[in-house]
C-alpha cells in the first residue's frame, strides 16, 4: 500500500468537544494504526489472513473492554472513549474493528453484565490483555434476523448441561479461546452459556471465500452433545434481551467505526482530486468532482455530531435501542456511499489495493448486514416511531 498520509477531516471542530483524555486515546490509536496495521492490511486483505500479530497491540490501545472497570482489567473508560477507539481502529479496516468489537462489546461485555464473580475474574482480564480471544454466537443456519427462532438447545443432565446445535457467521470463532453461546432450556428460554476450545464434541470450522471483511476470520460453531460445566452459564440474565443487550454495545461501536471507513475514503479522495490532473487542471477543479467530495463532507459531519450526542446519551444511560439502531444504519450506509463515490474520483487506481478504497467497500457490505442489516434496523426504527412491530 502507498504510503499512509491520512489526515482526518473535522469540519466542524468536533475536537472542541472531546476532553483532553479523548484527545489522548484518539491520537494513541490513530498513530497505533498507522504504525502498526497501515502496512501489513492490505498484505493481509489479499491472502485473506487474520492478522494476530496485531493481538498485543489492540490490547495496549484499549481496543478490548475499553468500558470494562479496571478491577477487571479493563480501561474504565467512557462510551465516547470506546467509540472514539472503534473509529480509529476502522479507519484502519472494519475486519480488524470488528475482531475488537466482538472481544468488547460480545464477549467481555455479556461476561461484565450477566456473569458471577468467579467468572469474571476468571476470564475478563485474560481478555483484556488478548491472551484469551473470544467469540459470540448467536446466529445459525436458519436464524439470522430472527435469533428468537433459534434451535441450538441445552439439557440439564443433573452435573452438567449438554449442548446440541451449530451456530454460523462467526467472527473469531476460527481461533477463540471461548465462545459466548446463546441457546434455550428445556422451557424455551434463551441462556448464554461459556464454551471452552478443546471441550469434546465442540468444533469451529472456518467459512473460507469471503470478498468482505478478509483480515477477520469468520467461521461456525458446531456442539455435538457438549457437555457444560453448570458454572459456565451465565446467571445474570435469560430471554433473548440479553444478547439484544449486547448487540447494543457492538451496533453502538459500529455507528464510530463506520466513520472511521468513511473518513479514510475521503481523505485519500480529496488528495487524489487534488494531485490527479486530466484536460490540463485537477480533477478537483471540475464542479463535478466537487459536488461528491462536497456532499461526503457533509455526509460525514452529519454523522459525527449524530453519533457524538449518541455517546454523550449512552454515557448518561439514555441511549435507546432504537436511537443507536438509527446511528448503526445511517453511518454503515453513508460510509458505503462514501466509499463507493471515493472509488470512482480514483478511477482505475482505485480497484487497486495501493489505497484502502476498494477494501474498505468491501468490507462495508458485511457491515451494512451484520448486527442487525439495513432492513431490519429501519424497522426497529419504524417500530419505534408508529408503535407497530412491522417483522412479521
Ligand atoms: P422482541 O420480541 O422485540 O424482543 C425480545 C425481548 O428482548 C427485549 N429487547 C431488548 N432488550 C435489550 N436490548 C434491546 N436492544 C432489545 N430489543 C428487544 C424485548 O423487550 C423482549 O423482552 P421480553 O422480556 O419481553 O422477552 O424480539 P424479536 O424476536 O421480535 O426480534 C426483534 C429484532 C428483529 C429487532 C431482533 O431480533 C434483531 O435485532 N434482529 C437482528 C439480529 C442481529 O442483529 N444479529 C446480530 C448477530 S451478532 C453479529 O452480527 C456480530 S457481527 C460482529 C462483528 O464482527 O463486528
Ligand atoms: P437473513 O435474516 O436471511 O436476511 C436476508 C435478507 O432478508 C436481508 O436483506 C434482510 O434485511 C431481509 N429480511 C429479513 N427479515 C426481514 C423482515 N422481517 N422484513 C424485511 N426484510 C427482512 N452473527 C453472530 O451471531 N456472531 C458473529 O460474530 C457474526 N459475525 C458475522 C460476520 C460476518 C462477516 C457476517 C457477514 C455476518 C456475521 N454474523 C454474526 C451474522 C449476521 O448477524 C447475520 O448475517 C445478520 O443478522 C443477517 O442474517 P442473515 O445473513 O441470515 O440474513
Amino acid at each position: 500500500m502507498a504510503q499512509d498520509l491520512y489526515q482526518a477531516p473535522d469540519y466542524y471542530h468536533l475536537d472542541d468537544l472531546l476532553t483532553d483524555e479523548h484527545k489522548l486515546i484518539r491520537d494513541a490509536a490513530r498513530e497505533w494504526i498507522k504504525r502498526e496495521v497501515t502496512p501489513i492490511i492490505e498484505d493481509v486483505a489479499q491472502k485473506a489472513e487474520f492478522p494476530k500479530q496485531i493481538i498485543d497491540g489492540l490490547a495496549k490501545i484499549g481496543a478490548f473492554g475499553s468500558f470494562i472497570p479496571e478491577e477487571y482489567g479493563g480501561s474504565g473508560l467512557d462510551h465516547i472513549s470506546y467509540g472514539i477507539i472503534m473509529q480509529e481502529i476502522e479507519r484502519g479496516d472494519s475486519g480488524v474493528r470488528s475482531t475488537a468489537s466482538v472481544q468488547s462489546s460480545l464477549v467481555m461485555y455479556p461476561i461484565w453484565k450477566f456473569g458471577s464473580e468467579e467468572q469474571k475474574q476468571k476470564y475478563l482480564p485474560k481478555l483484556a490483555t488478548g491472551e484469551l480471544m473470544g467469540c459470540f454466537g448467536l446466529t445459525e443456519p436458519n436464524h439470522g434476523s430472527n435469533p428468537g427462532g433459534m434451535e441450538t438447545k441445552y439439557k440439564d443432565m443433573g452435573d452438567h448441561y449438554l449442548l446440541n446445535g451449530a451456530k454460523l457467521w462467526i467472527s473469531n470463532s476460527p481461533f477463540a479461546d471461548i465462545a459466548v453461546v446463546w441457546a434455550k432450556n428445556e422451557k424455551g428460554r434463551v441462556h448464554g452459556l461459556i464454551v471452552e476450545r478443546g471441550m469434546k464434541g465442540f468444533s469451529t470450522p472456518e467459512t473460507h471465500h469471503k470478498w468482505s471483511l478478509r483480515t477477520s476470520a469468520t467461521g461456525e460453531l458446531i456442539f455435538d452433545n457438549v457437555k457444560i460445566p453448570k458454572e459456565n452459564l451465565l446467571p445474570g440474565k435469560s430471554g433473548l434481551g440479553a444478547p439484544l443487550m449486547c448487540l447494543d454495545s457492538a451496533r453502538y461501536g459500529i455507528a464510530w467505526g463506520a466513520i472511521g471507513a468513511a473518513m479514510d475514503c475521503y481523505d485519500a479522495a480529496l488528495r487524489y482530486a487534488k494531485e490527479r490532473t486530466q484536460f490540463g487542471k485537477p480533477i478537483a477543479a471540475f464542479q463535478l468532482q466537487q459536488k461528491k467530495l462536497t456532499e461526503m463532507i457533509t455526509e460525514i459531519t452529519k454523522a459525527q455530531f449524530l453519533t457524538w450526542r449518541l455517546g454523550v446519551l449512552r454515557d448518561e444511560g439514555r441511549a435507546t435501542s432504537a436511537q443507536i439502531s438509527m446511528a448503526k444504519r445511517n453511518n454503515v450506509e453513508m460510509a458505503l456511499n462514501i466509499a463507493r463515490e471515493s472509488r470512482q474520483i480514483l478511477g482505475a487506481m482505485g480497484i487497486t489495493g495501493d489505497y484502502s478504497i476498494m477494501r474498505h467497500m468491501m468490507n462495508l457490505e458485511s457491515v451494512i448486514t451484520y448486527e442487525g442489516t439495513h432492513d431490519i434496523h429501519l424497522l426497529i426504527t419504524g417500530m419505534d416511531i408508529t408503535g407497530i412491530p412491522a417483522f412479521v
